[in-house]
Parts: C-alpha cells; structure tokens; sequence
C-alpha cells in the first residue's frame, strides 16, 4: 500500500504534505476537506481516529497530529538524536504547538473565522493575537539569532514554524523582523512551494 495523506487545505495539512515534498516520498492525497462531506467517509473514519486532518498511513501504520506525522517523516531513516539534542527538538516542538497554535492561532480561527459554529469574539481574537505575539517573541529571542533553520539544519521544526507564520499572514498578525527574515529564507525551498501549491492550490485556505 502507498503512502496516504488524508486532507489538504489547511495550515496542520501542509504541515504533512511540506514534509512529504521534503523527503521526496511518492504519496496518495485523498483531498479531504473539513466541514465537508467527505469527513463522513466510512474510510476515512477507518483511520481519522479524531476524525479530523490531517490523517496519515504508511502501509499498515496509521498515524495522526500534524506534529507526530511530521517527526515521523523528518526521523525515519535517519539515526536518532542525542538524546539532548531530541529534548531541544520536543522543547520547542511542544512549545509551538501549545503556545502558537492551539491557544493562539486557532482561538483567531475559532473566533473570527467560524463565528458560525464557535460564536464571534473581538476580545478573543485581540488577547489571542496578542499572545501570540509575545509567544513568537520568545521564540525569535531564543532561537532566531541568525541561524537559517531552528535546529541548525532544516528539521520539522522549521516545517511546524513557517507553517505558523503564513497562518498569521493569513489573520494579519505582525511578526518581528527576525522572523520574517526566517520566512522568507525557508519559503524559498523548492519543497515548500511545491507543498504549498499542492496543499492549498487557488482554493481558500483555512
Ligand atoms: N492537533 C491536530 C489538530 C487537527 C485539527 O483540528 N484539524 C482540523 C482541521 S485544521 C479538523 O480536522 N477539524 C475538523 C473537526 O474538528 O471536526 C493536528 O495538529 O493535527
């Protein structure tokens, strides 16, 4: 069986098709999208364990959260770290995915993209950008003191951080300079682009 990645569209799905285009693995994409019928499929609930994207098999091993699917594309193959270096790498791993995007980026999704289904919230948005800023902050200070990619070189660290900023593009939150200088350095790998076309096509994102 092939490798499978099961959504695209969103900021966690690129996530697994950047990795993919990194690693140059040949892939199937069943282009499921959310809030659609397709997060229905009786196959898809076979291996969306949450029912949610982005959802992920390889041959008989099925995995999901954007975060694991990448570690897994980015390690497999390759010698395991030091167990220190491994503990930098969870660290901000970790912090990205509490700090950036689950108390920050998705409350800005919640409140200001799907009024419909979590309500409107102006103050929640506002404290949460806020957040969010001061998270990449800390970021940009500990780790962004020139250096190309977070973990010397480019890692699933790099593959979770841009994905963060072009979702705060996206919501129009500022970033520093450090960090926009960071982006645009990794928006020019080849993978990137061709992930990014194939994630999100002309369609729009979310
Ligand atoms: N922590 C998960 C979040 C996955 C997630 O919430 N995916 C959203 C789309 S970005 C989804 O499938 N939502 C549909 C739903 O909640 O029903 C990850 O990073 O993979």
């Amino acid at each position: 069986m092939a490798v499978t990645v099961w959504g695209i569209g969103t900021t966690r799905t690129f996530r697994v098709h950047h990795a993919l285009h990194e690693c140059g693995i040949d892939y199937v994409t069943e282009p499921v999208r959310t809030r659609t019928s397709d997060m229905e499929r009786p196959e898809f609930r076979a291996v969306a364990v949450s029912g949610k994207v982005p959802s992920f098999q390889d041959d008989d091993f099925v995995l999901t959260e954007s975060a694991a699917i990448t570690r897994y594309l980015m390690t497999r193959g390759h010698p395991p770290r030091p167990v220190r270096e491994q503990a930098f790498v969870d660290q901000w791993c970790h912090f990205m995915m509490m700090e950036l995007d689950a108390t920050s980026l998705y409350v800005v999704r919640r409140h200001e993209g799907l009024p419909e289904i979590y309500g409107a919230s102006d103050v929640a948005v506002r404290t949460a950008k806020d957040y969010f800023r001061r998270q990449l902050s800390t970021l940009c200070d500990e780790l962004l003191d020139g250096r190309t990619y977070l973990n010397g070189s480019f890692s699933e660290l790099d593959i979770l951080l841009i994905s963060m900023l072009d979702w705060a593009a996206f919501v129009k939150v500022e970033i520093p300079q450090a960090a926009a200088v960071y982006a645009a350095g990794v928006r020019k790998r080849p993978a990137y682009e061709s992930a990014y076309q194939h994630n999100y096509g002309n369609r729009s994102r979310s």
